[in-house]
């Protein structure tokens, strides 16, 4: 495995392959289907759709170079233990987390809304981080895990990219990782919110990492692979 130089926003960026990890972020059915979390909330989950190609495209290539893949899923313990009165309280009280939907307790562990859309399950050796907030970091053992790899850079996608994906960007972006968020593997119940949220991670300089766009990412993966 070897280097590429991504085309990437506000500029070109050398990515060493053996040092990169793939981080899909909360492509669970509860966010991207019908009677979950982000239906609960009043969102047309529909918007999230257009990520799932892009994200396939990148999990493939990942797969293919043998990249270090983490796939991470937002969600509660059944008890709640591990979710706050401040995160339960809000939204319309018979949907909020823990209450019963049609894939189950809405945002709670070992439900069926939990579990991540059949068009990216997870393989075997594949990593999957259950997180009970909105950042992979937060009481997760993510950073020990990617410290052990010697794991330097993070190509991001999944969803939705204005809160888990932003969220988990800064959270890895102060702890020195480089991030690439790959803008058409990511999606929004609000189009400005992606927008706007992509925008900002490339503004100044790339205050939060480096925007880049599927296709080339797939294609320097491949080609580093077969280079190397
Ligand atoms: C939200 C997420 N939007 N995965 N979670 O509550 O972005």
């Amino acid at each position: 495995m070897t280097t590429y130089l991504l085309p990437a926003e506000p500029a070109p960026l050398v990515l060493e392959f053996a040092k990169t990890a793939l981080v899909i972020i909360d492509m669970q059915r509860d966010f991207l289907e019908p009677g979950g979390f982000g239906a609960s909330l009043g969102n047309d989950v529909s918007l999230l759709r257009s990520a799932i190609a892009p994200c396939q495209q990148l999990l493939a290539a990942a797969r293919a170079a043998k990249l270090l893949v983490i796939h991470t899923r937002e969600g509660h313990l059944p008890d709640l233990s591990d979710a706050p009165p401040a995160k339960i309280e809000r939204g319309t009280p018979a949907l909020r987390i823990g209450s019963p939907g049609p894939m189950g307790r809405i945002l709670i562990r070992g439900e069926p809304g939990h579990s991540i859309i059949p068009e990216l399950t997870p393989i075997e050796g594949e990593i999957v981080i259950d997180k009970p907030g909105k950042g992979a970091f937060y009481h997760t053992d993510l950073g020990e895990l990617l410290k052990e790899r010697k794991i330097e850079n993070l190509l991001v996608c999944g969803v939705t990219t204005e809160v888990c994906v932003h969220t988990t960007v800064r959270e890895a972006n102060d702890r020195g990782y480089r991030c690439v968020v790959v803008s058409d593997a990511c999606a929004s119940y609000f189009p400005e919110f992606h927008r706007v949220a992509v925008s900002m991670i490339a503004a100044q300089g790339g205050i939060f990492g480096w925007v880049a766009t599927t296709a080339p990412l797939v294609n320097g993966i491949h080609r580093a692979h077969h280079a190397a």
